[in-house]
């Protein structure tokens, strides 16, 4: 079953609770949260503050995609938080095991990030760790991209990989994701998709319409 995480960086940041609430009607599956530095990606998105927040407003599992350069500082936070899934960036870490296992002990599923030029080659290695890949469809930093149609081949690289290790990694994907783009993914291996602009974010009042409209397109093609 496709889930759908709509990213809460593309909602209207004036009435972010009455968002919330069309998005909780309408049955999605996770809240992903961006949390930029300023530095990895060129933009700040959502902050901690933030996710503390939209933590007291919502049951939905929150996923948090750290595009950060430092991302274990964000550790002990996003343990106290209790988010549900972490993110962070294979570019960034030296030493990918041990953040794995630290987050894996502060009770958090962990998912590894992957940059578009980003080969799946270097992900190998905690292939067997990790409880979900996000593969970024875009440059990470902003709303309104283009799809990277190489994604695509990537995507089957890694769906092969996951099934030849008979692990249960679910693939995630997170950039410029619509009904087209979402069903090329799915039909690659795809399991999670992010939600943004190009789906449900569309800048129509009727958020919740607009998420079971994507929601039913999708299933459709499942
Ligand atoms: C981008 C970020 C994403 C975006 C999302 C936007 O750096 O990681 O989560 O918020 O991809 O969606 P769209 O449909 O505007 O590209
Ligand atoms: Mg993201």
């Amino acid at each position: 079953m496709v889930k759908i995480a709509p990213s809460l960086m593309c909602a209207d940041a004036l009435h972010l609770q009455s968002d919330l609430e069309a998005l909780d009607r309408a049955g999605v599956d996770f809240f992903h949260i961006d949390v930029m530095d300023g530095h990895f990606a060129p933009n700040l998105a959502m902050n901690l503050d933030t996710v503390r927040q939209i933590r007291t407003v919502t049951k939905t599992p929150i996923d948090v995609h750290l595009m950060v350069d430092r991302p274990a500082s964000y550790f002990l936070a996003l343990e106290r938080l209790q988010v549900e899934y972490v993110s962070f960036h294979i570019e960034v870490s030296t030493q990918p095991l041990r953040l794995i296992q630290d987050l894996k002990a502060r009770g958090t599923k962990v998912g590894i990030a992957l940059n578009p030029c980003t080969p799946v080659e270097n992900l190998l290695v905690v292939l067997d760790e990790i409880d979900f890949v996000l593969v970024m469809t875009v440059e990470p930093g902003f709303t309104g991209q283009t799809f990277i149609s190489a994604m695509l081949e990537k995507i089957s690289t890694l769906d092969e990989q996951i099934k030849r290790r008979r692990r249960n990694v679910a693939i995630a994907v997170d950039g410029n994701i619509s009904v087209e783009t979402g069903r090329a993914c799915i039909m690659r291996g795809a399991s999670i998709l992010v939600a943004g602009t190009s789906s449900i974010f569309t800048g129509k009042p009727d958020l919740y319409s607009a998420c079971l409209e994507f929601k039913r397109q999708i299933c459709s093609a499942c």
